[in-house]
């Protein structure tokens, strides 16, 4: 399954590494790629994972995710 969720506020590459990293310690999360143009995460993940989890954890980690 893949899901790609919008994230405002990542400003440069550390934000982008704390989104990945965020995302990637999810249980049933096995890609996670993020755009810092284009203010994407793609997230390629098992039926365990919705996207408000991922959505939670980008929160989490001090970011916008819709
Ligand atoms: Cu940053």
């Amino acid at each position: 399954m893949q899901t790609i969720l919008n994230v405002e506020g990542m400003s440069c590459s550390h934000c982008e590494n704390a989104v990945k990293k965020a995302v990637s310690a999810i249980d049933g999360v096995t890609a996670v790629e993020v755009s810092l143009a284009g203010k994407t995460v793609s997230v390629t993940h098992d039926g365990r994972v919705s996207a408000e989890d991922i959505k939670r954890e980008i929160e989490e980690a001090g970011y916008d995710a819709g």
